[in-house]
């Protein structure tokens, strides 16, 4: 087992992970900037190592810095949590170069998976349902004509470097096509310096939903259930749930099954989320992520199990500890994502915490740097805490969640609280009838 493990990020998944290390008998290093001096997760590691200035290109992304802070306090491993170097093969290779473990996928992998066309064409060899679409880049009009003509509009035209959302078009009509792909062009070359393209079918209504993957080093694969993050603004996740109300435990037994069995194929190591749009009772792979993910908490609240400890064992060339037919999924839970930022213009709340008061009792976790008297700074995720509860049935888990929501208090900013007391008094949404375009249209109606 690692003795020591420095943590390459901030906020609360940086204390999610410190106290993994610490259940598991690790040392910790926390590693940050001088903005974030004060933070929880410097207080509560073993270590600390100032790696720059505020703007996160001169820290939290500041590769050498970062190498030099495991050095010089001799870690064996670091844990990037979600965002930052996560999912950057070149940091993967940096580290298994200075003889320290990345905790996450092989870099292969995780190059792969950033290629977009590589992924799904990755996905489909291993019996993954894709989104109809090209078969790899399209490299000229004509050739994205004939496609599209093809597979029928809309259609989307996507980069294959893309991500958040950057470099997507939807077109409706074929004189649509030619602009839609210069704009995707342009702005991937900017965004990503790549501007290859793809095209699919464009889904009108779909939601979205991730399936969670663990494989070991020994060909030991797992799923752990779905979650539906189609609540989302701008390819903001703003609330998260497992299981989805959309599935039944027939659709989620194949399609988790179709999924685990191809990262077994693949070689997959380490935690994993395989994207899907879902429309009409199908699944259609997107993308697959690498890393941890934010709302990984409420797949732990369903199975039981510490996904971060996981996640360490693997790394270390643990054998899983369960099979398939181990995991057993109980009840319902909900995540929602508390941002310092105004509940309905969503415009950065920034600044001093006057009063601290989360809720708690039966199945309510708090995953949050926060504590009074901090000072949020600008220059981050403005993602101060998720509360995440969970009940036998989806029933429960929603007069839980109102009743915490109640009892959260975050004075001195403005949070997003109010957004989801909001959320949980409407019927659409209690009722789990909801697609990714439902909470941009929800919020529309709210403005006046
Ligand atoms: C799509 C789609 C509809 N049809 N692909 C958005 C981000 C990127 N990860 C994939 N995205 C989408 N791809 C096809 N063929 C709609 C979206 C999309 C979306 C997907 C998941 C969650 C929220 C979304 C919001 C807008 C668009």
């Amino acid at each position: 087992m690692f003795e020591k493990i420095l943590i390459a990020n901030r906020g609360e998944i940086a204390l999610r992970i410190h106290r993994a290390c610490r259940e598991m008998g690790i040392a910790t290093v926390a590693v940050h900037s001088t903005a974030d001096e004060n933070a929880m997760h410097v207080r509560l590691a073993d270590e600390s190592v100032c790696i720059g200035p505020p703007p996160a290109a001169d820290s939290y992304l500041n590769i050498p810095a970062i190498i030099s802070a495991a050095e010089v306090t001799g870690a064996d491993a670091i844990h990037p949590g979600y965002g930052f170097l996560s999912e950057n093969a070149r940091f993967a290779d940096i580290v298994a170069e200075h003889s320290i473990t990345f905790i996450g996928p092989t870099a292969e992998h995780i190059r792969l998976m950033g290629d977009k066309i590589a992924a799904k064409e990755t996905a489909k060899r291993l019996g993954i349902p894709v989104v109809p679409g090209s078969e790899g880049s399209i490299d000229s009009l004509a050739e994205a004509e004939k496609i599209a003509d093809a597979i029928g509009y809309p259609v989307i035209v996507k980069a294959a470097s893309g991500g958040g959302g950057r470099g997507m078009k939807v077109v409706r009509t074929p004189d649509e096509l030619g602009p839609a792909m210069s704009a995707a062009g342009t702005e991937a070359k900017a965004a990503f310096g790549d501007d290859t393209l793809y095209l699919e079918k464009f889904l009108e209504r779909p939601r979205h939903i991730e399936f969670q993957v663990l494989g070991d080093m020994h060909g030991n694969t797992v799923h752990l259930g779905e979650r539906d993050c189609s609540l989302q603004r701008r390819h903001q996740k703003i609330l998260e749930e497992a299981p989805s109300p959309a599935l039944n435990d027939k659709e989620r037994e194949r399609m988790g099954g179709i999924v685990a069995k191809a990262i077994s194929k693949l070689g997959y190591i380490g935690l994993g989320t395989v994207e899907f749009l879902y429309e009409n009772g199908e699944f259609y792979f997107i993308e697959m992520n690498t890393r941890l993910q934010v709302e990984h908490p409420v797949t732990e609240m369903i199975t039981g199990l510490d996904l971060v400890r996981e996640q360490i064992r693997v790394a270390t060339g643990a054998k899983l500890p369960f099979r398939q037919k181990d995991i057993k999924f109980r009840g319902h839970a909900i995540e929602c994502r508390i941002n310092a930022e105004d509940p309905l213009t969503f415009a950065p709340s920034p600044g001093k915490i006057a009063e601290y008061h989360p809720p708690g009792g039966l199945d309510v976790r708090v995953d949050s740097a926060l504590y009074a008297g901090y000072t949020v700074p600008p220059y981050y995720d403005s993602l101060i805490s998720k509360l995440i509860v969970r009940g036998t049935n989806r029933n429960e888990c929603l007069l839980r969640l109102r009743r915490s929501l109640e009892e959260y208090v975050i004075g001195g900013i403005k949070t997003t609280i109010p957004l989801h007391q909001l959320l949980i008094g409407n019927d659409d949404f209690v009722n789990g009838a909801y697609n990714i375009n439902w909470l941009e249209a929800f919020l529309r109606d709210h403005e006046g």
